[in-house]
């Protein structure tokens, strides 16, 4: 108990000795970048944009090389041993596969290297042709890093395949870049063994895992020589053929990601684009370098994922394998009893998804539910208080009192991943503020967030590790400029007060080529300007704050054309409407076919309720109240008020509601696990109420 009144103490006398004013550092410089006039923005070090950071390099391959020769003893890739797998058969009859891992093994740059130059000769020697392009489709795992590698040394352009992508998308990019060799896993072989007839290129299958005999054995692959990975490198040891290394325009990978709509477009970088991200990212993490353990376990057909591993290989770190299912003790796969990845490996930097932190989060929060008593009481104190103080200066932040709480108490959450965490990367998509000051307090680990696409080969925008604030991507990477230009119909100019507002462009020597057999696709996105930098046109609207950092805060999809020609940003007028304190959720549809909107409001029960009764309402039933006339109205004045107070002009107000009594929780999918809305699964799901809206 005297632990819980010192803990209330101390913190508040230091932070009154140490308290700071808060000076907000410079972070991107306003730079005039040529291309379509906007507001610009650089790194605050970098006047032009960067392309590598390592003299006379300018491919991967050469920066493999180069970086297995320094580090030659030092371990790079480690592979837990798989020690037994058992089946669990729970209560209900539904079985689980439980695995066993040992230690890491591991190999070292010189082992890594040797094993990606018998692999580069093997290919040659099953029959792969130059020019041709091959396939990783696998999940992550030490050997889709050697076979990248050892493709990169023969000049091979990959393609790579999320392991997750339907049959559809899997024949149309096998298809379109006409690849002849897929490099998979025992999974995937039978997904592709599947729809083998449709695959007219293949020629190869090098598949990393033991091949079943039922597979050797059956005549339905006829066409197709199906060699393991192991023979492939046993074949290249025997009669080594040397490299045949690319120059930096070449194309190292055409990445396919999942559109929205429709196909998967393959996106097209040359070494050049890579390795200039690469160059980027390495200076985000302060003092990356041989003392660093990165756990990996993201898909490696992820660009954040293939960018941080080639950063890590670039540096002498080691590289531990594991996957989303095994990741702690307490992972879905992992027997009771045994490790999980995290605490095999102890990592010192991972890269997440938010959805993964979110999942971090939750999981802690429940359990502390669960125990209750002191231990949840200590918890809230020592996390409002660290939250006040990150909230306030930067010596609370990362002073004595940070100390003192990690000890006593954000400890063990810490442990859950190892322990020795001290820098977290996360992208693909926008972080909540919870999560992010969650994972910041319980890890006391910094979070770098990132803003960027596959199109512009993740570089864009990182966060700094002392960047406290949230809801803010970071300042332009070392590789890109930022630029923000006018798209006066959505309403977003870059003369707007107090911050300039537009289409986020990015340009630099990360800008990718294009999409592959697409040059519609590519025209509409991609532009060159006169001094022949690149610039991508990402479809986002962002707002630059003083210190250079980009904030992201609608999409153009998200603006809809109304039948007279104005604009309505759908985000921008939900935020605005979601103040009403009636409104627990709210999602405004726009129709180009009709000249209003109209809005689904899921209603805040405590608030309407209090409201009905007071006007003698029966509350009873909350569904039948609201679909009661009066509650609708008005819910309906009241979103009124808000948008005139936010100066919302009057297409912009919904002219219908329907009011809804059911939350949207990320369980009935309508909202992400980030309680993002999903506007298609929302649309979909109440196309009828809509419809009756518009009647
Ligand atoms: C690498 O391969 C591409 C595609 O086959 C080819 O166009 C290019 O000339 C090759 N590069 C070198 C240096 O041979
Ligand atoms: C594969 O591509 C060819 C042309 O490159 C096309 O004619 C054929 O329809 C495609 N097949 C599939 C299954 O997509
Ligand atoms: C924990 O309990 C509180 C109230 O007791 C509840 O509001 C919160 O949602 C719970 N959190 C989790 C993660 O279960
Ligand atoms: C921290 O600051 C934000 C806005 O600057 C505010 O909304 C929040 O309530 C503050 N939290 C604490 C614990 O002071
Ligand atoms: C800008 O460049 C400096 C110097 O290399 C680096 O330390 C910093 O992290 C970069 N900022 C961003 C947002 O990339
Ligand atoms: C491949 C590519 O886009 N290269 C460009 C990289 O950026 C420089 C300017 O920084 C351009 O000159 C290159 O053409």
């Amino acid at each position: 108990m005297s632990a819980y009144i010192v803990g209330a103490l101390l913190p508040i006398v230091v932070t009154l000795v140490l308290r700071h004013s808060k000076k907000a550092k410079k972070r991107g410089l306003p730079v005039d970048a040529g291309g379509d006039p906007g507001f610009a923005v650089r790194n605050i070090t970098y006047t032009s944009p960067v392309e590598t950071a390592w003299e006379g390099v300018l491919t991967l391959a050469e920066l493999f090389e180069y970086s297995c020769k320094q580090h030659q003893d030092r371990r790079l890739l480690g592979t837990r041993k798989l020690i037994s797998i058992e089946t669990e058969v729970t209560a209900d009859g539904r079985s689980f596969d439980k695995v066993h891992l040992g230690d890491y093994e591991w190999l070292t740059y010189g082992q890594a290297f040797e094993a990606v130059c018998s692999f580069a000769s093997g290919l040659v020697q099953i029959g792969h042709n130059k020019g041709e392009r091959a396939a990783i489709f696998a999940d992550t795992r030490e050997e889709w890093f050697i076979a990248l590698q050892g493709c990169f040394r023969r000049n091979i352009t990959v393609v790579t395949i999320y392991a997750s992508l339907g049959e559809e998308a899997l024949c149309h990019s096998l298809n379109e870049t006409e690849v002849t060799t897929v490099i998979c896993g025992q999974k995937e072989l039978n997904k592709l063994l599947g729809i083998s007839g449709r695959l007219k290129t293949v020629k190869n299958v090098i598949c990393m895992d033991e091949i079943p005999q039922s597979i050797i054995n059956s005549e339905m692959n006829g066409n197709w020589k199906i060699a393991s990975f192991s023979k492939v490198q046993l074949l290249g040891q025997e009669c080594n053929v040397g490299a045949e290394l690319p120059i930096s325009t070449d194309i190292a990978v055409i990445m396919y990601t999942s559109g929205s709509t429709g196909l998967p477009k393959g996106v097209m970088m040359t070494h050049a684009n890579v390795l200039a991200t690469v160059s980027a990212v390495m200076t985000i993490v302060p003092g990356l370098g041989k003392k660093d353990t990165y756990l990996a376990y993201l898909p490696m057909a992820h660009i954040l994922e293939l960018a941080a591993e080639s950063v890590m290989a670039a540096v002498g770190c080691a590289i531990g394998y594991g996957s989303p299912l095994t990741l702690t003790d307490t992972s879905n796969k992992i027997k009771r009893g045994t490790k999980g990845d995290a605490t095999a490996l102890v990592p010192t930097v991972m890269t997440a998804v938010p959805a993964i932190l979110d999942r971090v989060r939750e999981g802690v929060l429940k359990k502390l539910n669960v125990t209750g008593g002191l231990a949840k009481k200590l918890f809230d104190l020592a996390y409002s208080r660290r939250l006040s103080a990150m909230n306030g200066s930067w010596f609370g932040a990362w002073g004595l009192e940070k100390l003192f709480w990690n000890f006593l108490v954000f400890r063990k959450v810490r442990a859950i991943l190892g322990g020795r965490l001290r820098f977290l990367l996360s992208g693909g998509a926008p972080l909540s503020g919870d999560t992010q000051r969650f994972i910041n307090i319980c890890l006391s680990a910094p979070i770098g967030q990132g803003y960027g696409l596959t199109e512009t080969c993740a570089g864009g925008t990182f966060s700094e590790f002392d960047d406290l604030t949230v809801g803010r991507v970071g300042a332009p990477l070392p590789c890109s400029f930022v630029k923000l230009i006018d798209w006066p119909e959505g309403g977003y100019l870059t003369s707007d007060l107090p911050r300039p507002r537009g289409e986020i462009v990015i340009g630099g020597p990360n800008v990718t080529l294009g999409y592959f057999k697409n040059e519609e696709k590519t025209r509409e996105s991609y532009k060159v300007d006169a001094k022949g930098m690149r610039w991508f046109y990402t479809g986002d609207i962002g707002q630059f704050h003083a210190d250079g950092c980009l904030e992201i805060i609608d999409r153009k999809k998200d603006i809809i054309k109304l039948q007279h020609g104005e604009y309505v940003s759908l985000g921008k007028v939900e935020s605005a409407l979601s103040v009403s304190p009636y409104v627990d959720n709210i999602m405004l549809h726009a129709d180009p076919f009709h000249s209003y909107c109209v809005a689904l409001v899921v209603a805040s029960q405590q608030a309407v309720q209090a409201w009905a009764s007071k006007q003698g309402i029966d509350t009873n039933d909350f569904s039948e109240l609201c679909r009661k006339e009066e509650v609708v109205k008005e819910v309906q004045a009241s979103l009124v008020k808000e948008a005139k107070k936010a100066r919302l002009e009057k297409f912009e107000i919904p002219a219908k509601i329907k009011l809804l009594s059911n939350p949207w929780t990320p369980e009935s999918g309508l909202v992400t696990a980030a309680l993002k809305l999903k506007r298609d699964v929302v649309r979909k799901a109440f196309s009828e109420d809509l419809s009756k809206l518009y009647a």
